[in-house]
């Protein structure tokens, strides 16, 4: 046979094979091709697999996807209705941290996906431990660990009390990679109304205004305030950032009556809000 019929052939051939074996692939999809696995939570029956971008978590906000594999088949669970409880345990007391439903992940078969936001972390990363409750097809499991938690170079949490006998807590949720330019800054503020439970605050209002200490503490033109969005359940606004380097996002915290709960204008005597957060880029 001539080497132009026998290329075509060959051809067919790898074809015909690569989509039988997509066909018999099915139950074992894998969607978490750009996600890095942080840790697995494994009882008797299934093992809850966390990911996110960087492989790790980190004090402040956690973009967290979860999938749950049956162990004795290898399958990944695509009906689990799933809840969590982050607890830190310290000397003396224990407490959780801030925490978004969990969700499927939109278009996913096999994947959930939620956030936490780690508010501290011990030097060595030990203290925390995560509980996943949940169901499938109507039936209760539960999985307990420590995980690992680090603390972030930059401040991009703070947890604080207010003007009013309140414990707060801020956190930067976007951006996640800031650009020279009008970056939208999205914030999540918090109440700690108890040790276990910090619902989001709604309806405050939290001024902006970034400054580079390192360069006079010049700030930025066209920054806004951030206000709150029912949609997100979040606090947004624009963040202008001129120049790469470390920036300072000085900040006040206002409730409904427009009082202050927390932070100053920054003045050449107050170079420094009491209420902030940092980033470098
Ligand atoms: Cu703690």
């Amino acid at each position: 046979m001539k080497l132009k019929y026998i290329i075509p052939i060959l051809f067919i051939a790898l074809f015909t094979v690569s989509c039988s074996s997509d066909d018999d692939s099915d139950t074992i999809i894998n969607e978490v091709e750009n996600l890095k696995k942080i840790q697995e939570l494994t009882n008797a029956t299934h093992t809850v697999e966390l990911f996110n971008t960087s492989g790790k978590f980190e004090t402040g906000y956690n973009a967290i996807s979860i999938r749950i594999k049956d162990n004795g088949t290898n399958n990944y669970v695509e009906n689990a209705s799933l809840s969590w409880m982050p607890v830190m345990q310290m000397p003396t007391m224990k407490h959780s941290s801030p925490k978004s439903d969990i969700l499927k992940s939109l278009g996913k078969k096999t994947l959930y996906e939620g956030f936490i936001i780690y508010q501290m972390a011990n030097l060595d990363g030990s203290g925390w431990s995560l509980k996943v409750d949940y169901t499938i097809d109507g039936i209760n499991y539960s999985v307990d660990s420590d995980i690992i938690v680090m603390q972030s170079e930059y401040q991009n949490v703070t947890s604080f009390m207010g003007a009013d006998d309140t414990r707060y807590l801020i956190a930067m949720i976007e951006p996640q990679t800031p650009k020279i330019a009008i970056n939208k800054l999205k914030l999540g503020l918090f109440k700690m109304e108890t040790m276990m439970s910090f619902p989001v605050v709604e309806d405050y209002k939290i001024t902006l205004d970034p400054r580079m200490p390192g360069m006079g503490n010049h700030s930025s033109p066209n920054n806004t305030d951030l206000t709150y969005n029912l949609a997100n359940k979040m606090y947004e606004g624009n963040l202008s950032l001129t120049m790469t380097g470390y920036w300072v996002l000085n900040l006040k915290l206002l409730n409904t009556l427009d009082e202050v709960l927390k932070g100053e204008n920054v003045t050449e005597e107050h170079p420094k809000s009491s209420l902030y957060l940092e980033l470098e880029f």
